[in-house]
């Protein structure tokens, strides 16, 4: 029988708000963004919007990451779709008051001009599945504002975002291979600093192949330069 999917808990009924900065964070899977984020969370006027790495995890009990990676050419066109989905609905979130800052992990357009294209070079999308992927891209990205005054590039050696992928473990990520951080980060490359894509900000690059500490520093400066409040 046909079911439907749960409806996700649906967000409280607080009122939220047109954030005043929308900053997206771009890099390559193991780039650090997470790191980044979890250090602007201790921030009170910044609103962190994760990707929703969970639910493409658990659509009802089906994993699409998983699936996606076990058997590309089958699923990485609804792994895809459902990933625009999900990042339209981050763009479209209001902040709550008292947030200045929205700070968003990725975007609809990296979905679309990463994720999308590689996935299409690698001949692991039809030219029919590409091109009506790029259709809900095109139409989820006009009905939303998803434009940022500011867009951060963790420009990220392919090699260093490998060793913290295989670091972390995560069981989805089992046996990533090198060569598709290097294909991902080359998308990256192409469309932010070759401009083969349009751009959706101002944007600057950190060097996010740095340790720790100097990483740490890095964002401390980015937040004064952003004008938000840290403890
Ligand atoms: N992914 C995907 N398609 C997308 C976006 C992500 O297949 N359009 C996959 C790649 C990763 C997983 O989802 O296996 C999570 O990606 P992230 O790069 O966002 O991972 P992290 O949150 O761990 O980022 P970071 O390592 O920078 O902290």
């Amino acid at each position: 029988t046909a079911t439907e999917l749960p409806r996700q808990a649906e967000e409280s009924s607080e009122v939220l708000h047109t954030p005043r900065l929308t900053v997206c964070i771009e890099g390559n899977i193991g780039s650090g963004k997470t790191t980044l984020l979890e250090y602007f969370s201790q921030y009170p006027d910044v609103e962190v919007v994760r990707e929703d790495v969970d639910s493409w995890c658990n659509v009802d009990g089906h994993n699409l990451l998983q699936m996606a990676y076990q058997e590309p050419a089958r699923w990485a066109h609804l792994l895809q779709t459902y990933v625009q989905l999900t990042l339209a609905k981050n763009h479209a979130r209001g902040v709550s008051e008292g947030s200045k800052v929205k700070l968003m992990e990725r975007s609809i357009h990296s979905a679309r001009y990463v994720f999308l294209e590689n996935q299409y070079r690698s001949g692991h999308l039809s030219h029919a599945e590409y091109l009506v992927a790029c259709e809900w891209y095109r139409q989820l990205a006009s009905i939303t504002d998803s434009q940022a005054d500011l867009v951060v590039y963790l420009q990220t050696d392919p090699k260093t975002c490998h060793e913290r992928v295989v670091g972390r473990g995560r069981p989805e990520e089992a046996g990533l291979p090198l060569r598709l951080l290097q294909d991902l980060h080359k998308r990256h490359e192409e469309w932010l600093l070759e401009g083969r894509f349009p751009a959706y900000g101002p944007m600057i690059v950190l060097n996010a192949s740095a340790d720790l500490p100097a990483m740490l520093r890095e964002y401390r400066a980015l937040g004064a330069n952003l004008g938000a409040a840290g403890k």
